[in-house]
């Protein structure tokens, strides 16, 4: 047969605290993808729809109270859910673009500063998901974050703490990382976004596998 096997989605990430401009990076992200005619799905964590993102809503909401080991453990356990789905979207061909991931989880509750939550221990639950591709990290400046204010009532949703959870991102980066600077204006960011991903897509050719986070 001549039939090739196409090659597998890609796996983006954007991260970064509140406000930092992600939802909006990835809505234009998939209007680019949609244009190159690239089959391609916008997945965000947490996923509130499931039992583990109603339960995570509400404690965002500050409707129930839980521990931060526990909540730590259903945030990890709400991207587990995911797992095979995400891996067959990925090996049909579907580029996924996600709205946080293990990175979030890890940055949020070792930002806490508790002595039971290690960056160590907080790492462990996520260990050995999908790797993504691609993280695409939104660095905004402290000023800058001040300024565009507005936080909502959620939880984690003060200048202080999203500094110590920018600290802890910044602790995270590895090789398939890509800090933007997001103070720059939406379309600026969107233009280094399309550059960063039309790069990583081009590698997919080269290799089928998905690594796993360490
Ligand atoms: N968050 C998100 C965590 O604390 N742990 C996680 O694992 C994830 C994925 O939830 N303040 C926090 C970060 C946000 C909040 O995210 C909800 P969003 O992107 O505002 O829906």
């Amino acid at each position: 047969s001549t039939e090739q096997t196409p090659p597998r989605g890609a796996f983006i990430v954007f991260e970064g605290v509140d406000r930092c401009g992600k939802t909006t990076q990835c809505n234009k992200l998939m209007e680019h993808l949609k244009a190159k005619d690239l089959s391609a799905e916008l997945w965000r964590f947490p996923d509130r729809s499931t039992e583990s993102g109603k339960r995570i809503n509400a404690y965002l909401a500050k409707e129930v109270e839980m521990s931060d080991e526990e909540v730590h453990l259903l945030f990890a356990q709400n991207r587990w859910e995911k797992r095979q789905t995400l891996l067959d979207k990925l090996a049909a061909g579907t580029t996924l673009v996600v709205d946080r991931y293990a990175y979030s989880g890890i940055a949020y509750s070792s930002a806490k500063g508790k002595d039971t939550m290690s960056l160590e221990w907080c790492k462990a639950p996520d260990q050995t998901l999908p790797a993504p591709d691609l993280v695409l990290y939104l660095e905004v400046s402290a000023e800058a974050a001040k300024a565009r204010g507005g936080f909502g009532g959620e939880r984690y949703e003060t200048a202080d703490f999203q500094e110590k959870v920018a600290e802890m991102f910044e602790q995270q980066k590895n090789a398939v990382w890509v800090s933007l600077d997001a103070d720059d204006s939406p379309d600026e960011v969107h233009d280094r976004v399309k550059a960063e991903v039309d790069r990583t897509l081009t590698t997919l050719k080269d290799f089928t596998w998905l690594p796993v986070l360490r």
